[in-house]
Formats: C-alpha cells, sequence, structure tokens
C-alpha cells in the first residue's frame, strides 16, 4: 500500500472532497487553481520517478491496489469528486477511475488535452501503437529519436540496426538495452530552441512520439516542423465514453454546478 504523505481532512458532505489523478501539466495548472480557491484536494501520482514536481496540495505517491484498491480509497478518504487527469497513455488508471466512480457513484469528470494534429508541411506517419510504431522501423538504419521516455524502450531491441536518442526523466539505473543509442535525461516541459538543438547536435532523421497533446512535450513536434524531419505518431488507446473537458475552468464550474446536476 502506498505511504500517504498527507491527509486530505475527511470531506464535510456539502464540500467537495477531490482526488485528482495527476502526471500532467493539465493536473499541475489545476492543482494550483484548487489551492488557490483554498479547495480540500489531494493529487496522487503512480511514482513512476523519483522527484515527481512539488505541488500545492497534498499528494499521495503510490498504485491504489487495482479498482478495488481505489474504491476503497474514495471511500475511505470520503472523496466526493474524482478528477481524471492523467496522460492520454495512462489507459489503464483511467480504466480503473471510470470503474471505481461507477461503483462509488462519486462524480467523475476528465481533464485531459486534444490529440496533436498535424500542421500544413508536416510529414506525419500514424501508427495504432507501440507494436505497429517497431514494426514501421524495418529497413536501413536511421538516427531516430525515440521521444518515448523510458517504459517502452525494450520494444524496439526489434530494429537494433538504427542508432536511438533516449529521453528519460530519471538516470536508469542500467544502461538501456539498445546496442546503439544516446541518453539524454531530462524532463520536460521542453523547449522549442531546446529540442532544435538536441536533433540537430544528434543529426535525428525522424522523430517517434505517442500523441500526448498539450504544450509540456509539443516542443518536439515544432522543432521537428522547422527541421522538416518525419513523425512517426503513435495514436492514443482506446478509452470508454466518459465526460471530458479540456480546460481548467470547465473542471471549477463541474465542482461548483455540474457534478450536482449528475453531468
Ligand atoms: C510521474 C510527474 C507537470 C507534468 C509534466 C505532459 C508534460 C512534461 C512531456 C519527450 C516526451 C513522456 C514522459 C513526458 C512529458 C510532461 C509532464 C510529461 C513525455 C512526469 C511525472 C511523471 C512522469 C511519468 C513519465 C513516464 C513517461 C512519460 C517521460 C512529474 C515528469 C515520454 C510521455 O521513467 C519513467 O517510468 C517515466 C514514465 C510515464 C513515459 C514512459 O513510458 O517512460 N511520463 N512524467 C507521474 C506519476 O508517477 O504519476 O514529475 O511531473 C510528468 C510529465 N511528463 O506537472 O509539469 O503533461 O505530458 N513524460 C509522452 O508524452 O510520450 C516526454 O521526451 O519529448
Ligand atoms: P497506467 O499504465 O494507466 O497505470 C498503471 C497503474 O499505475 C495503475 O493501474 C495504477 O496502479 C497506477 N497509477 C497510474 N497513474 C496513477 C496515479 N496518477 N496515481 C496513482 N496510481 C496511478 O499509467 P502510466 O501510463 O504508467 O502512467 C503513470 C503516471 O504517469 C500517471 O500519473 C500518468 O498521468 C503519468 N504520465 C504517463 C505518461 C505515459 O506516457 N503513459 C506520460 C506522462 C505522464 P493501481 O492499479 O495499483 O492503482
Amino acid at each position: 500500500m502506498p505511504t500517504i504523505v498527507s491527509h486530505a481532512r475527511s470531506g464535510v458532505c456539502d464540500i467537495p472532497n477531490i482526488l485528482i489523478l495527476g502526471g500532467t501539466t493539465e493536473a499541475s495548472a489545476l492543482a494550483e487553481a484548487l489551492a488557490d480557491r483554498g479547495a480540500t484536494a489531494v493529487l496522487s501520482y503512480a511514482g513512476r520517478v523519483a522527484n515527481p514536481r512539488r505541488q500545492p496540495l497534498p499528494t499521495r505517491v503510490g498504485g491504489f491496489g487495482g479498482i478495488a484498491g481505489l474504491v476503497r480509497y474514495l471511500r475511505e478518504q470520503a472523496v466526493t469528486h474524482l478528477v481524471d487527469a492523467t496522460h492520454p497513455f495512462a489507459a489503464t488508471m483511467s480504466a480503473h477511475a471510470v470503474a471505481a466512480a461507477a461503483e462509488t457513484g462519486i462524480a467523475h469528470i476528465v481533464l485531459t488535452r486534444p490529440a496533436w494534429a498535424p500542421a500544413a508541411g508536416d510529414c506525419w506517419r500514424h501508427v495504432p501503437d507501440i507494436e505497429a510504431a517497431v514494426a514501421a522501423l524495418a529497413g536501413p538504419r536511421r538516427r531516430v529519436m525515440l521521444a518515448l521516455g523510458r517504459m517502452h524502450v525494450s520494444a524496439f531491441t526489434a530494429q537494433p540496426q538504427h542508432h536511438y536518442l533516449l529521453r528519460f526523466v530519471d538516470a536508469p539505473e542500467e544502461a538501456p538495452v539498445l546496442p546503439d543509442h544516446a541518453l539524454v535525461v531530462d524532463r520536460g516541459p521542453f523547449s522549442v530552441e531546446g529540442d532544435v538543438a538536441l536533433m540537430q547536435d544528434h543529426e535525428i532523421e525522424l522523430v517517434v512520439c505517442k500523441n500526448a497533446g498539450g504544450s509540456g512535450a509539443e516542443a518536439k513536434l515544432i522543432a521537428a516542423r522547422r527541421l522538416g524531419l518525419p513523425v512517426l505518431m503513435i495514436d492514443r488507446p482506446a478509452l470508454p465514453e466518459r465526460h471530458t473537458v479540456h480546460e481548467i475552468g470547465a473542471v471549477l464550474d463541474w465542482l461548483d454546478h455540474g457534478a450536482d446536476r449528475g453531468v
């Protein structure tokens, strides 16, 4: 069970007691807005990185223990509003949030960002998932920026002929398994100038990334555009229909009014 590093005060029935499933720029922006209004809220991290960004709200770190664990947490902490502000590729967490909200009847909203779309002149190839991205790399050696983080690197050993530029949030305990790679340890949000320089320094010929959306990871797409580089874009996993918004203000309105109407 995760260590609860600080407790949300148990919610009084008419004061929202909010749980944010975080890990994104939007979750942090929402946390800021809720802290500014003195809301009772907790931001939750999975514990994927060593030093998650500090938040102006109490935080918890670690999995809940599946759907049942999340249900238990929601009930024990008397959560009244569940905001899923996780990354679009955090499909398991999001599916668990849907199931736990249905089981408990707790109000539930999704704060996410629209998918990126190619601009005029962009050269994107869409693939449905990581496996398809690996398959799409069949062919002669290239210099590939694998902007996917740490969790999926081993899948690309199926295409060892390339030189890969990797970017991790934390320095890995063991060297990445790809035979020919360069590793940068850095966390976003990234800058366009920084990503242009990075791609030029490493003579990148192709960028592989997830369709994360948002601003925190967009720099590499703009840099690729400026350098005329092709992008292999991994489309988002399918998720069940949910009440979804793209703006912090829409979540605040929902907290103030919408949730009571069951919207
Ligand atoms: C632990 C918590 C904030 C949130 C910032 C956003 C932007 C910067 C860009 C590239 C792409 C990537 C990766 C990325 C970005 C934001 C956002 C975003 C992509 C932190 C964070 C956590 C994580 C987890 C981490 C993953 C990894 C993915 C790196 C905090 C910094 C590639 C996603 O080592 C690991 O296990 C890392 C795992 C999931 C994907 C992967 O497979 O490696 N994010 N990222 C969250 C938790 O424990 O619950 O410290 O802020 C958050 C952010 N990373 O508040 O400012 O909003 O998306 N994160 C991708 O988009 O493909 C980097 O390099 O160009
Ligand atoms: P995932 O595959 O959907 O979830 C796997 C398990 O991790 C979940 O079942 C849950 O464990 C735990 N978990 C995930 N997010 C959590 C959270 N915010 N708080 C508590 N537990 C959480 O998730 P993921 O893709 O690994 O993402 C993990 C975190 O990194 C999320 O906060 C996400 O927003 C952030 N992130 C992910 C990406 C990405 O590319 N996937 C990019 C940027 C940020 P239990 O089943 O035990 O509850």
